[in-house]
């Protein structure tokens, strides 16, 4: 039986006695004990009525059993759906409705509100901790051989909702074909090969941690030391034997504001990259001074994979994104007319190849206005190509916060606030952040005869929206600042406020 992705990633290593994760708990998984996992885990989902190309929603801490999940996931055919740990019970209730899993694998402390959750989309729930949980335990009475079954290149692997500017999240559809052919770019243009020790310290929720990192990896069968999250302790213990990290802009301001971060401590180092938001030219000039390494830039979104990298080889040009992927179109267009621009003139970034979703989950309008019918997806970012193609990003035409590499739509954030009791308007939108990039500010305005309470209001949003897009300051205005067409500047908020 053919199944493009997990013939290609997880099939060959059935008898791979190499070491794949080596986790925080000091356990290191072979190749071809992660192949057994993933088939009782493939088992398990079968077990739980979850047919070929149904949901599996995956709310769980990052362990190696959530990987083995993702495999088994491939291996029955089943769609995987991965949700931020960070999402409210409101939030994980959207996504589920809409998507109608078959099974939701949750933290065992979430387990009674996810359950009731479950029960509303007819789904069953297991449990996934650090250290056991229910699905685990059932995986551990499974056969460790599993039928695979057929999945063909546009058939779907994955589910990833990604807000929109409409406010309402959307899942981005993912083929075998979409997943592969990143993979498979990425691993060449980059050199991955079984010799490289990777630091994966990116959630395994995003495009980023999963496929981008854990899809190379497997791909090239490189050894993986897999933490469960961010530490910084953790990250400068495991450089040195290390050869590769791939990491948000983040986690290289962290590594530079620590003093033993240095030349030393990466001289094992072949290659860091970093994505999923801009990374300021004179923050790779730091870290080339005190590590000797350029980062390597490379730009992508949900939707699409990655789109462009700096070169492996060649020049790695601080402050943009590089040239297109193999395989990958990019083109800069009038964002109006839809034409490509010459080069040098800002534009619109518009993308086709194999590596572009298959469109958004039952919203084949929004669909329609972001994907064009030649397959070209606009991205909503704004930048200039250079004649020999490398690419700079100027800005966003889209209304988004990057905030440590999550996204934030202020639409969403707005949405709740205008809501609330006494509001009558608000705006969100971003300030600089030296940590996280940028940082969230929501301005409101009151009702007439109203008076805001901001620790209530926080208190809302707080049991609404996910803590990274929570505002971390409230300002009330008389009136939002407005143009003469009425739209709110969000600039001039900026301006008053990026202090
Ligand atoms: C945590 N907090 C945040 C964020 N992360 N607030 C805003 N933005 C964030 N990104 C909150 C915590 O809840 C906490 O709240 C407070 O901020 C301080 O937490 P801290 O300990 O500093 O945070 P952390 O746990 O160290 O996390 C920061 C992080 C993490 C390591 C940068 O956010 C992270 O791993 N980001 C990577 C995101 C990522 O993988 N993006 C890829 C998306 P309290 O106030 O309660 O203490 S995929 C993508 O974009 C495309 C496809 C692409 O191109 O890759
Ligand atoms: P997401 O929808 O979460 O996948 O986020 C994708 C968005 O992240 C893109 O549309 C860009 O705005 C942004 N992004 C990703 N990589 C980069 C980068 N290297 N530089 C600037 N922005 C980036």
């Amino acid at each position: 039986m053919t199944n493009i992705l997990y013939d290609a990633l997880i099939a060959p290593h059935a008898e791979n006695a190499a070491v794949f994760l080596d986790c925080d708990d000091g356990v290191s998984l072979s190749y071809q004990d992660f192949v057994a996992r993933a088939a009782q885990m493939a088992h398990v989902l079968q077990a739980a009525g979850v047919a070929p190309g149904e949901r599996v929603v995956v709310q769980a801490p990052k362990t190696r059993d959530t990987l083995a999940l993702y495999g088994g996931a491939l291996q029955a055919g089943a769609v995987y759906l991965p949700l931020n740990t960070a999402y409210t019970q409101d939030e994980v209730r959207y996504f589920c409705e809409d998507a109608t899993p078959k099974l939701i694998v949750c933290d065992a402390k979430d387990a009674d509100q996810i359950g009731e959750i479950a029960a509303d989309v007819g789904a069953q729930v297991l449990t996934l901790t650090m250290t056991g949980g229910s699905l685990s335990a059932t995986a551990d009475a499974q056969p460790a051989q599993f039928e695979t079954v057929a999945r063909g290149p546009d058939d779907l692997a994955g589910l990833l909702y990604t807000s929109g500017t409409t406010g309402r999240s959307k899942g981005a559809m993912m083929s075998h074909k979409n997943l592969l052919s990143n993979a498979r770019s990425l691993t060449d243009l980059w050199q991955i090969t079984s010799e490289d020790r990777l630091v994966h310290a990116l959630p395994i929720f995003h495009t980023h941690g999963l496929f981008v990192a854990m899809n190379t990896s497997l791909l090239a069968g490189a050894r993986v030391r897999l933490m469960a999250q961010f530490d910084l302790e953790e990250i400068l213990g495991a450089l040195p034997q290390s050869s590769l990290m791939m990491g948000v802009p983040t986690f290289y301001t962290r590594l530079l504001g620590d003093g033993r971060f240095d030349k030393a401590l990466c001289a094992n180092m072949r290659l860091f990259i970093s994505g999923s938001a801009p990374l300021l030219a004179e923050t790779h000039q730091a870290f080339e001074a005190h590590s000797g390494h350029r980062i390597l830039e490379r730009y992508g979104m949900t939707e699409t994979n990655m789109i462009t990298s700096n070169p492996y080889d060649g020049a790695r040009v601080a402050g943009t994104v590089g040239h297109a992927l193999p395989g990958t179109e990019v083109k800069i267009t009038n964002p109006e007319t839809g034409e490509t621009l010459p080069h040098g003139e800002i534009g619109m970034i518009e993308v086709r190849g194999d590596n572009v979703f298959q469109g958004y989950w039952q919203m084949p309008e929004k669909t329609a206005e972001e994907l064009r019918e030649d397959g070209f997806f606009i991205t909503g970012d704004l930048a200039v190509m250079e004649p020999d193609g490398r690419v700079t990003i100027v800005g966003r035409a889209k209304d988004l916060i990057i905030s440590g590499g999550y996204n934030i739509y202020p639409k969403e954030v707005e949405d709740v606030l205008n809501d609330l009791e006494g509001v009558s308007e608000s705006a969100v939108y971003g300030v600089p952040h030296a940590d996280f990039g940028e940082s969230v500010i929501a301005a409101l305005v009151a009702l007439p005869g109203a008076t805001l309470d901001v620790e209530v209001i926080k208190a809302e949003v707080g049991a609404r929206l996910a803590r990274f897009k929570h505002p971390r300051q409230y300002v009330v205005m008389e009136a939002l600042p407005r143009n003469t067409m009425g739209k709110v500047q969000k600039n001039v908020l900026r301006q008053e406020h990026k202090g």
